[in-house]
């Protein structure tokens, strides 16, 4: 039977659900116009006033607000409380440029670990799970996200952070961790690690895991049930909004379903702003209609996906978005081309292969060029060099019927791509250098 952590509210109507947003959107307008002047600014710009905003259908009159702006208005500007009235910051783990802030009231640190616990639940996780977090710990949010909601879902929770793999297994093993979370890339190294170790999931008590924080496709995540011997379940979210936990997957495990008490989401073309029909590709943009600190109206997450009202075997009425596939700059345009690192990756674990893999791109002599290192597991390696070059041929097919381009396919010795503890670097696009 399905369990919920908040039934009235995750199983509502549309209507009550919709009377929520409603009355909730209205005051955080007026909130933020008080006391956020870089919005008062933005919302004077676009001529609206709070008044004008008088439930969810008026919600496309307000400004978009985008990472630009939070890095003009970094580190304070953005802020809608007074600082003593704040507990926590976190930040992006952004490598270029000015990091994004975050700040948190107790309040919204008490909704945060709520939208976890939920996740934590719709997985399956009770009071009787040992929850073993293994995200990073410090500014980012998956360590703190995770720890909150699982001590909030009464789990017994072992805040390991990532890294020392064969310390993780030795502890999971010793003290009968029964939920994983990590990001999905990490996941995969501990099963890897788990099988070198000569062991099996039947040594361990490992029954869920709550993976996010990168895009995984559905191959990885059957990839990993299997080396784990769990149920792997998607968890998204993003520090701009809270953190993970913004949505989560149900045991239909098929797209997650968003908190809506707190998060209103639409979907827009990411060209023209244009606010798109339920079951259309575009650009993610949420509302924070809760948050006390740092409330964000109509935040372009630039995540591409697709929501959906269908009804759900879960029992849940919250929207449902579809697996992201990737950021809009994940996507790389090659030879005039689309292309998502998520697509190789659907085609190299359908192969056999592993999902190691590193994706070169430059431009020789005007043309775009795409190299994929691939790490064979031992079984896939051949000494004899014909054997091989047939794999790389054969493998560099799969891939053009997906893409449509021609790519360079390397096999490469096991164990020779490095492991990731935390959000996986896979895409290494030389043409920006040059550029
Ligand atoms: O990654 C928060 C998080 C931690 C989510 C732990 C889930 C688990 P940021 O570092 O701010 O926050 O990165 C947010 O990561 O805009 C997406 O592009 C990507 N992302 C997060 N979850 C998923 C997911 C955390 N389940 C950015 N699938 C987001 C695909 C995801 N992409």
């Amino acid at each position: 039977m399905e369990r919920y952590w908040n039934e009235e509210i995750e199983c509502a109507s549309r209507e009550e659900m919709k009377k929520l947003q409603d009355e909730r959107l209205v005051a955080q307008v007026k909130h933020v116009y008080d006391n956020v002047e870089y919005y008062r600014r933005l919302m004077d710009e676009k001529g609206v006033k709070p008044e004008d905003i008088k439930g969810t259908e008026d919600l496309c009159k307000l400004p978009f607000i985008s990472k630009a702006d939070l890095r003009e208005a970094y580190p304070f500007g953005l802020l809608a409380k007074p600082l003593k009235e704040c507990v926590r910051i976190h930040s992006t783990s952004g490598t270029t440029g000015k990091r994004v802030v975050a700040f948190y009231t107790q309040h919204d640190i008490d909704i945060w670990e709520e939208c976890v616990a939920r996740a934590i639940t719709a997985a399956g996780g009770t009071d009787d799970d040992i929850c073993q977090v293994c995200y990073g710990f410090g500014l980012f949010t998956g360590g703190a996200g995770l720890n909150g909601g699982s001590h909030k879902a009464g789990c017994l929770t072992l805040p390991m952070s990532s890294g020392n793999t064969e310390r993780q297994i030795q502890f999971m093993r010793d003290l009968g961790s029964t939920i994983l979370c990590c990001t999905p890339s990490y996941a995969a190294y501990l099963g890897e690690t788990l099988h070198e170790m000569g062991l099996s999931p039947d040594d361990t008590k490992l029954r869920i895991g709550i993976f996010g924080a990168e895009p995984w496709t559905e191959e990885m995540r059957r990839s990993i049930e299997k080396s784990l011997g769990i149920k792997a379940y998607d968890i998204y979210g993003l520090t701009e909004i809270s953190g993970p936990g913004v949505a989560f997957e149900c045991s239909e495990q098929s797209g997650m379903h968003i908190n809506e008490d707190n998060f209103i989401a639409e979907i827009i073309d990411p060209e023209t702003g244009e606010v798109l029909p339920d079951d259309t590709v575009g650009e993610l943009v949420f509302t924070s209609i809760t948050k006390e600190a740092f409330p964000l109206l109509r935040y372009r997450t630039r995540d591409l996906c697709v929501l959906t009202r269908k009804k759900c075997s879960c029992g849940r009425t919250f929207v449902k978005m579809a697996k992201p596939m990737g950021r809009s700059d994940d996507m790389m345009i090659i030879r005039g081309v689309n292309v998502f690192p998520s697509q190789i990756e659907t085609v190299l674990i359908e192969n056999g292969y592993s999902p190691n893999y590193i994706i070169e791109v430059d431009r020789l002599n005007n043309t775009d060029t795409l190299d994929i290192s691939v790490e064979m597991r031992a079984d896939q390696f051949s000494d004899k060099v014909k054997d091989m070059q047939m794999q790389e041929r054969e493998l560099a097919n799969a891939i053009k019927t997906m893409l449509g381009i021609n790519p360079k396919v390397h096999l490469v010795s096991p164990k020779s791509i490095a492991r990731s503890e935390g959000k996986a670097v896979r895409v290494i696009d030389k043409r920006k250098l040059h550029d």
